[in-house]
């Protein structure tokens, strides 16, 4: 994989050009994606951002959605125009597998291929291009850098801020998580001198929901939350019934894992929830509690040192056990 300084000469002239991100996107995948797409839009090129799976509803205000693709609903519109493209950016994610049902045809790809990501381990044998930080804050800062050293800076405008802002306000969990450096908050000020409305961007997506999530989150801290305070740990879970009874949707668990780690002296979050056959996992985690390798290690997963992902094919019962053994071992080492 070569330095991504080295892509300039590729985009002197125009390209037809494809930008994708992870499976089930969140705010950062999706404003990295898009403040990328009006970027390279006004450089002359021809862009289509893809998404694996629909996207959930509090991403719906961002400038530019109603032109993503989604490969869930029109494979055939998403196959076309990846085969009729020049360059694949991959933003937000680090392996290809992590687009779901369009992984084949993100492994056949044949043209240049991009990667910008702060997720560990970037699967460097598969992109041409790329750059990938784990320290930085969100793919959103990453875009950011990228555009200001393609002495891109007189391009930026209102709308490619107000995707930039989403996306690192999201990952920093509001500018709290250990990933939030000084160059963040420098973005960020010139995002709001760019004209994104700070208060407007977290409306957009923190007050979006429906009743029934507030009552999920009821449901959650009186049923289906364990403290497990001598190993600083806390684990919620929602089985098949739960999720059939709070008509849980894409979306609706979304920062769930987060809010254990609001009690004092938990530094290690775990979130189960049913999906079909499996059992989606998420981790999250305070200082040096490392949830992406607990994450590779039991879970078929990874992601950050403090946010992680995984999942079992196993009942929710056996997933329990199987973490609560796990949990144990790995505490000890
Ligand atoms: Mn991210």
């Amino acid at each position: 994989m070569k330095p991504i300084s080295q892509l300039a000469p590729l985009l002197n002239s125009p390209k037809k050009i494809v930008i994708t991100t992870h499976q089930n996107p969140d705010a950062d995948a999706f404003g990295s994606s898009l403040g990328l797409y009006h970027y390279l839009v006004q450089k002359g090129h021809q862009v289509t951002v893809v998404s694996s799976t629909y996207y959930t509803n509090f991403l719906q205000w961002m400038p530019g959605t109603s032109h993503i693709l989604i490969f869930e609903k029109d494979e055939a519109a998403v196959r076309k125009v990846l085969k009729d493209s020049d360059m694949l950016f991959c933003l937000d994610f680090n392996i290809y597998t992590r687009t779901a049902s369009l992984s084949s045809d993100l492994k056949d790809y044949n043209g240049t291929k991009i990667i910008i990501d702060h997720h560990l381990f970037p699967d460097s044998d598969y992109f041409d291009f790329g750059i990938s930080i784990p320290a930085k804050s969100s793919t959103c800062e990453m875009v950011y850098d990228y555009i200001i050293a393609d002495d891109g800076e007189n391009l930026l405008n209102k709308t490619i801020a107000e995707c930039l802002y989403a996306g690192v306000m999201t990952d920093t969990g509001g500018f709290r998580f250990s990933c939030t450096g000084p160059d963040t908050h420098r973005m960020t000020a010139h995002l709001l001198e760019l004209g994104a409305v700070p208060n407007q961007i977290a409306e957009s997506i923190f007050d979006n929901y429906e009743e029934k999530r507030l009552r999920l989150l009821g449901h959650i801290f009186s049923n289906r939350l364990e403290i497990f305070m001598d190993k600083k740990a806390a684990l919620i879970y929602l089985d098949a019934q739960d999720m059939q009874q709070y008509n849980v949707g894409q979306g609706d668990t979304e920062g769930i894992v987060n809010y254990p780690l609001s009690i004092n002296g938990i530094n290690f979050s775990t979130f189960m929830s049913q999906k079909e056959n499996e059992i989606r996992i998420s981790f999250r985690s305070k200082g040096n509690v490392d949830v992406n390798l607990f994450a590779r290690t039991y879970f078929s997963g990874g992601g950050h040192a403090n946010a992680a992902g995984g999942k079992s094919t196993l009942p929710m019962k056996e997933t329990i056990e199987a973490y609560h053994l796990a949990l144990q071992e790995f505490l000890k080492s």
